[in-house]
């Protein structure tokens, strides 16, 4: 008799990329760190700040509210970034433009030791290195955080874009 393989994943720790300018911010942030710790099989081990940045992209536009969370999921990698859809689309998701406004962005940014590539999901998330409004919160769980390959991420503090971030008062 052959032995039926399990259905049981092992949790992973990923780092979840939150951001927010329009309808209250900090409000859409906060309640989507609520929404990550109900995901199935999904524990929210840990948030940064709240940041203040200013908008990459158009300038014509409100400054925006990031933060970062550490999840362990027993989710797999596209399952995660359908439940995390779904939570953009409960918070009345607008998104106007590319690099534009939006109601509430949540991206996939570390997933484990992850390399993965497809048309839906890239992994680690293609922009995190050059962005502060990511690198700074996630530095703030975990200041050793290494890229899969090693590298570790502090080092891109220095060629980031500078979005004149400052902690928000809870
Ligand atoms: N996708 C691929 N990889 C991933 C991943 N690792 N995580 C795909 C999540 N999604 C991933 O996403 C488009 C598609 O990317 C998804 O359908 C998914 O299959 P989206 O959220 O609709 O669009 P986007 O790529 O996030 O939009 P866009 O316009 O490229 O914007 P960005 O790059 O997200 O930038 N300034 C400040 N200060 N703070 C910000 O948070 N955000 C933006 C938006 C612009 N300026 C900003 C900020
Ligand atoms: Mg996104």
């Amino acid at each position: 008799m052959q032995t039926q393989k399990s259905d049981i994943t092992p949790a992973m720790q990923a780092y979840i990329g939150l951001g927010s300018n329009l309808e209250q911010p900090a409000l859409q942030i906060k309640t989507a760190m609520i929404a990550l710790n109900k995901l199935p099989g999904t524990q929210l081990l840990a948030q940064s700040s709240l940041y203040s940045s200013k908008p990459l992209g158009p300038q014509d536009q409100p400054d925006f509210v990031n933060a970062v969370a550490l999840i362990q999921t027993e989710l797999a990698p596209l399952d995660l970034l359908n439940s995390l859809q779904a939570i953009e689309q409960q918070h009345g998701r607008i998104r106007k433009r590319h690099w534009g406004e939006r109601t509430l962005d949540l991206d996939i940014l570390l997933f484990g030791d992850l390399t993965f590539q497809d048309e839906r999901l890239v992994i680690p998330h293609k922009e995190l290195t050059h962005r502060d409004f990511v690198l700074k919160p996630m530095l703030e769980i975990t200041p050793e955080l290494c890229l899969p390959d090693g590298t570790a991420l502090s080092g891109f503090l220095v060629t980031c874009t500078d979005n004149q971030l400052s902690i928000l008062s809870s």
